[in-house]
């Protein structure tokens, strides 16, 4: 199932699956703020790229990152180019800055993006899993981020959300519906 718009001269899709599949320039990962690993899609795309991953990141980010950024490395023996590991806000409630956080995580992915010279992305629905950000607003943020950033400067070309179910994917394309 795909769904696909275009932002001047960007897409932006949605594709159901498992993020380590993707063939792009770029997967975003959803990461914590300790950069060592973790459950959910942090987990699956360790197992999927291999060891060489984690040595990458105790080395060169040994305090981790925070809330609100992404980091980039290699991506080992997934088929991406490099992974971007983004770190989402845990919902508290929504009165802890968590909308503004969630569209910096993205965003600075897409920033990495644009300095590596990936011109293809694709990012899973950061902290709508563990981290408990309520699916209707999370893909909202998601889609209004990723739109803003396509329609100013940049040479990211295909952005692509890979969503893992049916009902996150059915959020994401109201969320895409409501920002075309
Ligand atoms: N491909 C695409 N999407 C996936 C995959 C996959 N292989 N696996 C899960 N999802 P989560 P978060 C979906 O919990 O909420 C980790 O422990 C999942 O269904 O992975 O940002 C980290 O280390 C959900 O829709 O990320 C952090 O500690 C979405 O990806 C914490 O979880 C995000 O779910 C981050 O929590």
């Amino acid at each position: 199932m795909t769904d696909s718009a275009l932002v001047g001269q960007h897409r932006l899709d949605l594709s159901r699956g498992d993020i380590t599949n993707e063939r792009v320039d770029a997967i975003a990962n959803a990461a914590n703020e300790a950069l060592r690993g973790g459950g959910g899609v942090d987990g699956a795309v360790h197992r999927a790229a291999g060891p060489g991953l984690l040595a990458e990141l105790r080395t060169r980010y040994p305090h981790g990152t925070p809330t609100g950024t992404a980091v980039a490395t290699d991506a080992y023996d997934l088929p991406a180019r490099w992974v971007l590991h983004a770190v989402g806000p845990v919902w508290r409630g929504g009165n802890n800055d968590e909308p503004n956080l969630l569209a910096a995580a993205y965003r600075s992915c897409l920033i990495l993006a644009d300095e590596l010279g990936a011109r293809s992305i694709a990012f899973p629905a950061i902290s709508m899993g563990i981290y408990g950000y309520p699916p209707p607003d999370g893909a909202r943020v998601a889609v209004q981020t990723v739109v803003a950033y396509l329609r100013g400067e940049t040479r990211v070309e295909v952005v692509r959300f890979v969503l893992f179910s049916e009902e996150t994917y059915e959020l994401f394309a109201e969320a895409l519906a409501e920002a075309g």
